[in-house]
């Protein structure tokens, strides 16, 4: 009798694992792209120029800032939950990774900005309202970095954070803008240049975070101990 609940045992859980095997090897396809560029392949299909003069180089998107020292282009971009990540250098610049419109009157989003406050450099999370704007959260940036690796996310809820080279430096919520059209980057000054745009709608987790893997571990190794607990018990039932 104890051998048969044995068995049962084990099958339960073989089913256990099998199913957590196959939460984990389905849930990387969930990221769900909603657009990228890398510019490796050397044009510009998709994006309009609004201003400036933009060219690729090396594979980057690079303002020439030999004649204008400023530029905006602009990509359609339809997410406003999940994920944004792009590379970006310069010490000037604007990302519009949320936007009904690339400017004017009907422009509604969400804006990164690097700029300056009265204490020097900063990043500046902005709310843009009928092409004005409401500044929501600044962040003062001691790392004075040229090259910077940009990770934005949303959830559902409409809470933003935001990663600069790995690290949190932004929190905010708004959830009053919830469409777009447009990614819009408004580049300033020589050298300006952005790469690997990445739009998903999987929610961004910074590297060395638990991911769903580790959670996944954690709850197998709980199920096998409470597995293990019940089949003991059951034993010592069956034997007393
Ligand atoms: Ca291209
Ligand atoms: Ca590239």
């Amino acid at each position: 009798m104890g051998l048969l609940m044995g068995n049962r045992t084990a099958c339960t859980l073989l089913v256990m694992i099998g199913l957590i095997v196959a939460v984990l090897v389905t849930t990387p396809s969930s990221a769900q792209l909603v657009w990228q560029d890398d510019f490796e392949d050397g044009n510009l299909d998709g994006w309009t120029v609004a201003f400036g003069n933009f060219t690729i180089e090396d594979g980057t998107l690079i303002l020439e800032n030999d004649t204008f020292p400023t530029g905006v282009i602009y990509h359609p971009s339809t997410g406003v939950v999940g994920s944004w990540s792009f590379k970006i250098i310069g010490r000037g610049w604007e990302i519009d990774f949320i936007a009904t419109a690339w400017t004017g009157p009907n422009m509604y989003g969400y804006r990164l900005f690097r700029g300056f406050d009265q204490f020097g450099e900063a990043f500046f999370f902005e709310k843009i309202l009928n092409d004005s704007v409401e500044r929501l959260v600044w962040y003062s940036y001691a790392g004075h970095e040229y090259s910077n690796q940009v990770n934005i996310t949303r959830n559902i809820e409409g809470a933003f954070e935001v990663y600069i080279d790995g690290e949190l430096v932004i929190e905010s919520t708004d959830a009053s803008v919830m469409e777009s059209s447009y990614f819009c980057y408004s580049a300033h000054g020589n050298g300006s240049a952005l790469d690997n745009v990445e739009v998903v709608t999987k929610l961004y987790t910074p590297p060395g975070y638990p991911t769903i893997f580790l959670v996944g571990f954690i709850a197998a190794v709980a199920i096998l101990v409470v597995v293990g607990f019940i089949y003991r018990k059951r034993v010592v039932v069956v034997e007393g």
